[in-house]
């Protein structure tokens, strides 16, 4: 069972307390509507169960707030979780074909402090969604929009599952990669193209979020997709799921950095960035754009050294902007003099610092790249005339990445599905031994309640005709039409009588793909 939810919560705020006090959500499962299997938390004397129980499981916000509150109730303290981590898709493992299931997704607070004049006042407990099923009086339900009703089940044969093709790149050269994962079949619709783009802020170098739009739609899907290191924990559209990795940072691609081929030189070069200064994910002029750094054996630049006093240098560096090519200007203190990069008697370094950012900043507050010398030996040859290195960098997804990926919506193959039914269809439970693990649970009925068995295996749009051993027709049951492998019974004959007990013969008539026979027992 794959649960799906969105992250409308995570944006709410306290109407009272005026804070956004989300703190993460539970999941709860029940066989039945009024979610009794979870009530097992009893008040600190043991008397009524407390809030909405034992969850399945538990995600908790990253911020620093885990385990017990601090306020309890009667007693008890509220579970704010382990900073495991939000997700926004639960794959419960554990579930049996057959069985009717109710799931709940409740968004819980961290409980805030109301405080006046600085003091603490007041500490809220932390509240939950409530699971508010209504019943009808003739037991059907009315479902809130945080709980579902399933039961899980084998498909009807033929069935295939909607997929979606690998996500290939449209625009941009942020580097990562983006699976899309199929999360509910039924939402994917047939043959759309999505587009997977980018949201970020002018002086952001990494996307801070993404978003999912159905193109063929012309919709939106989503806008606040936050899930940048592939943990699948990100929200869906569509029935589908991006999942997207991205680098945390600019990083060096050393891969495609170095000298130009028939640059002399055979020296390397060794480039450090400065983060005590810019934040690494703070776009600016002249970052993160790729760099060339030209040498010569003339002055061709002139650096700045100590007090901004300018120094002629032998160099010059080039950042290549998305607007074009733009000078550079670089701290230098030459200590030999010799107006360029070179080794020093006794081990020193000399080094360029390259500035980015605004000119407006002081020299010592734009230092953006620091380059040297690298592995130096009497046999290499200082960078001169002719040395042209070019430095190439990696980026993030951000603001002009896109990506498109197209779908296919689940289907049902006749030719699969008549392979497949030449396995024999098959009753479940067989035989019928008093009631079946998967039946409800009584309500607002007399007696003994719902029976149920299923006919399982089956392809759609077939008729099940069952009969006694001496041919007497009992009752005949058709297929919805539906992806549900199955039908159930309720054991009432077609004259609404319970069955009797013994064996009886199941025949399916599967029209063009012919017909199968089986038999079952019922023991009371
Ligand atoms: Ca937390
Ligand atoms: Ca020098």
């Amino acid at each position: 069972m794959q649960l799906t939810w969105d992250d409308a919560a995570e944006r709410s705020y306290d109407p009272v307390a005026n804070v956004n006090d989300f703190e993460g959500y539970r999941i709860y499962r029940s066989t039945d509507p009024d979610f009794r299997d979870p009530k097992i938390i009893l008040t600190g004397r043991g008397t009524g169960t407390i809030g909405n129980g034992k969850p399945l499981a538990q995600f908790d916000l990253k911020d620093g707030r885990s385990g017990f509150s601090q306020t309890t109730v009667e007693g008890i303290a509220y579970y704010l979780g382990n900073e495991s981590g939000l997700t926004h898709t639960y794959r419960d493992t554990t579930v049996t074909n057959g069985q009717q299931y109710y799931y709940a997704v409740c968004a819980y607070d961290y409980g805030p402090s109301i405080t006046f004049q600085n003091q603490e006042v007041f500490t809220y407990y932390p509240s939950e969604n409530a699971i508010t099923v209504s019943r009808t009086p003739r037991g059907g339900t009315i479902l809130p929009k945080n709980v579902v009703s399933v039961r899980p089940n084998a498909r009807t044969l033929g069935y295939t599952p909607a997929d979606a093709s690998q996500a290939t790149r449209v625009a941009g050269e942020g580097t990562g990669t983006i699976n899309v994962k199929v999360l509910d079949s039924k939402l994917v619709p047939d043959g759309h193209l999505f587009k997977i783009t980018f949201n970020a802020n002018a002086d952001e170098v990494h996307a801070n979020s993404y978003n999912l739009i159905d193109s063929t739609a012309g919709k939106v899907l989503f806008k606040t997709g936050t899930d940048f290191e592939g943990l699948g924990t990100g929200i869906s559209g569509g029935g589908v799921q991006p999942i997207i990795t991205t680098l945390k940072t600019i990083v060096i691609d050393t891969a495609r950095s170095g000298f130009a081929p028939g640059s002399p030189t055979n020296a390397k070069l060794e480039f450090s960035y400065f983060d005590i200064v810019f934040p690494i994910n703070l776009k600016r002029s002249g970052f993160p754009d790729d760099l060339t750094i030209r040498f010569s054996n003339a002055i061709i630049d002139t650096a700045v050294t100590s007090f901004d006093d300018p120094v002629p240098v032998k160099f010059t560096v080039i950042a290549h902007t998305p607007t074009g090519d733009k000078r550079l200007k670089c701290f230098f203190a030459d200590q030999n003099g010799d107006s360029t990069l070179s080794f020093l008697a006794g081990g020193g370094h000399e080094e360029i610092r390259v500035l980015t950012g605004p000119d407006s900043l002081r020299t010592d507050q734009r230092y953006t790249w620091g380059i040297r010398l690298k592995d130096d030996s009497v046999s290499t040859r200082t960078p001169a005339q002719g040395d042209v290195y070019n430095l190439r960098l990696r980026r993030p997804f951000t603001a002009g990445d896109v990506f498109t990926f197209t779908t296919k919506g689940e289907v049902v193959q006749d030719a699969k599905a008549k392979q497949a039914f030449k396995e024999a269809p098959y009753v479940v439970p067989n035989p019928y031994v008093g009631a079946a693990s998967f039946e409800p649970e009584r309500f607002a009925v007399s007696g003994r309640g719902e029976r149920r068995i299923e006919f399982r295996g089956l392809p759609q749009n077939c008729t099940v005709r069952i009969y006694t051993v001496r041919g007497e027709l009992v009752q005949t049951l058709t297929h919805d039409g539906s992806t549900d492998g199955y039908i159930p019974w309720d054991l009432r004959t077609k004259d609404n009588l319970d069955v009797a007990p013994g064996l009886y013969i199941f025949h399916v008539d599967a029209g063009q793909f012919g017909s199968q026979l089986g038999k079952f027992a019922i023991i009371k």
